[in-house]
This record gives structure tokens, sequence and C-alpha cells, in this order.
């Protein structure tokens, strides 16, 4: 068990002596270069803020130390602390994190989770990316997107480069019968648009996430690679409620199926109480279903989700709230 500074002294008034304690503290380790954030996030420590001077780091950033519950790693910064790379710019591929207040632009992707789990993105600002934003892949579980704004992604490749992206497509599974199984992901209160690409898209064998209160702006979409609605669901059981979309040259939202060697998934999705405005499709609907009867009618949608400037909620079956 590690303990920081916050801890030691209890630990010493009940005459415990930590061997780790004592070689350890919750360290603030500001950082103003770019081989210094390198070097921070090599020697990072449960419990330690990395702090981003105001100035643009360039290069490549990889997390891989782990937090721990009781005493999270928090790298944070201003808008005006910039991370930008040739490649991704932060590599999180550890668990237990904060990413708090700074910014991520000029990247090919911007940040990648990979098998991290309870990590926090807040108040992070990713723009100007050719590829995704945000990333979750690798059985990346259980951690949160809040109060980001993400815009300006896949500016390269038109239907590639999502605001953010929940798993990864079955062909890139390490076996059919292996879903990169990335679940519980909480995408709550974001501003995510104009994107090249959706603005979230969930992958089939992820589950049972919440995407919240986040503010979809949809002018920038491609109709290219099925890029015409704010969010593509081929995961299942996930709940999307209190979202506010604007603009869509199809639907807001579309359920999918996309599996392997004929299987299902899409399916028992919850919808509730969004604000769709269609402006750019007035025949589209809110919420569109590939197949009127996904998943034996397990989609949810209730008679709380709101449209203008559109046509239907649904093509599907509204259930009354
Ligand atoms: C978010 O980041 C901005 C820009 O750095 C800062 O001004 C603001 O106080 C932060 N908001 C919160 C809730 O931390
Ligand atoms: C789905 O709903 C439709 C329309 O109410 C109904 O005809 C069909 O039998 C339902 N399918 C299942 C599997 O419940
Ligand atoms: C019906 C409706 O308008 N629901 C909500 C959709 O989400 C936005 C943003 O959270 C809310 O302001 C709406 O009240």
């Amino acid at each position: 068990m590690y303990y920081c500074t916050k801890l030691l002294f209890h630990v010493a008034l009940v005459f415990i002596v930590n061997h780790a304690a004592l070689h350890s503290s919750c360290a603030t380790i500001e950082v103003d270069t770019t081989s210094k954030l390198q070097a921070a996030l090599r020697n990072v420590q449960p419990g330690d803020t990395i702090v981003l001077a105001e100035v643009e780091f360039y290069g490549f950033f990889r997390a891989e130390v782990d937090g721990t519950q009781e005493n999270p790693i928090v790298i944070e910064g201003t808008s005006n602390s910039v991370l930008t790379s040739w490649s991704s710019a932060f590599n999180l591929e550890a668990s237990w994190y904060i990413l708090r207040g700074f910014t991520i632009a000029n990247s090919k992707k911007g940040i990648l989770i990979d098998g991290g789990n309870f990590n926090v993105l807040e108040n992070l600002t990713v723009h100007t990316i050719e590829e995704e934003g945000v990333h979750f892949r690798f059985f990346s579980s259980d951690n949160v997107v809040k109060e980001c704004h993400i815009y300006n992604t896949g500016t390269t490749r038109p239907g590639y480069g999502e605001g953010v992206y929940i798993g990864q497509d079955y062909s890139k599974w390490s076996s059919p019968s292996e879903p990169d199984k990335c679940d519980r992901n909480i995408i709550i209160d974001n501003r995510i648009g104009p994107c090249g690409a959706e603005n979230i898209d969930i992958k089939e064998g992820t589950c049972c996430g919440i995407i919240q209160g986040n503010y979809f702006i949809g002018t920038a979409m491609s109709n290219v690679n099925s890029d015409d609605s704010w969010v593509d669901v081929k995961g299942s059981e996930y709940e999307i409620i209190d979202n506010e979309g604007y603009f869509t040259i199809k639907d807001g939202y579309q359920v999918r199926t996309h599996m392997p060697e004929g299987g299902v998934s899409g399916c028992r999705n919850v919808f509730r109480r969004n604000k769709s405005d269609l402006s750019g499709n007035t025949n589209g609907v809110a919420i569109y279903l590939n197949s009127r009867t996904q998943c034996d009618n397990s989609t949810q949608i209730y008679s709380d989700n709101v449209v203008i400037n559109g046509g239907e909620i649904t093509n599907g079956w509204v259930i009354p709230a």
C-alpha cells in the first residue's frame, strides 16, 4: 500500500511505519518543456500532480504508471498549456488518472486510452486533430469524459476522425468472439463538434455506458463512411439522456447492428429527454433504427425526446414517458 503525505501524518500517529510512506509524498511537479513532461510521466507516483506551464509541448507523451483509487495521478494545466504531436498526442496506458484543464491540438490523434480504467478527462479542449479526438481501446472501462470541448476532428479524411470513439470495429478485435469490451464509460456535459466523422461512435461489443448532457454540433458531417448522425450506437445497454444536438444531414442518433458471424449488437439502449434540432434535413428522425424491430424491440425510446426542425422522434416505437 502506498501512502503519500496527505496520509503520512495519520499513519505516523498510529505508529505504523509504512516503508513506502517514508520515501514518498504527494509531489507537485511543474513542467515547462517536452523533455521535463516526458520525464515526469516516467517518474510519477500515485498522488502526484504534474502541472503543465502555459506553453506548447510538442512530442509524444505516454502515461504508463498507474495511480490508485485513493491517490490518483493528476495532470493539469490551463487551456494555454497545449500538447501537440505528429502522432497521438496523449497515450494513456494506465489507470486512475485525472487529466484536467489543458489543450490537445494539431495532432494526428488526440487522446488514446489503451487498457486504461477509472480515468477522468475533464475540462480539456481537444481540437484540430486529423483522426479521433478521444478514443477508448483495448478494454478501457469505467472512464469519464466530462465538460470537455472537442471539435474540428477528422480533418484529413472525410468520414474518419470521430470526436469520441468507444471500442473498436470488429475487424480490429483479436478474434470474432473476443469483443474489445470498453464498458461503462461515461461521456457527460461535453460540447462536441463540428467533427469530420460522428461526434460519438459507440462500437459493437461495448456496453453499459452513459451519454448525458452533451451538446452536439453536426455542421461538418461528411456523408462519407456513414457519417450522417451525431451518435452511432452499435454497442448495447447505453443510456442516452438529456443531450442536445444541432444540425444533421440525415438523423440525430442511429442504432445499428454490426457484428461478425451474423451476431447482433445495438440492443437494449435507452433514449430519454434528448432534444434534437434536425435543421439540415427536415425529413430526418431524431433516433433512427437500422431495423425497426432492432433486437426484438428492445430499444427504449421515450416520448419525452423532443424534435425541432425535423420529422419524427423515431422510425421505431415510442414509449410513453
Ligand atoms: C476550465 O479550464 C478553463 C481554461 O483553462 C478555466 O478558465 C476554467 O476555470 C476551468 N473550469 C473548471 C470548472 O475548472
Ligand atoms: C416488435 O414490435 C412489432 C410492432 O409492435 C411487433 O409486430 C413485433 O412482433 C415485435 N417483435 C417482437 C420480437 O416482440
Ligand atoms: C426535452 C428536452 O429538451 N430535453 C433536454 C435535452 O438536453 C438538453 C441539454 O442537456 C436540455 O436542456 C433539454 O431540456
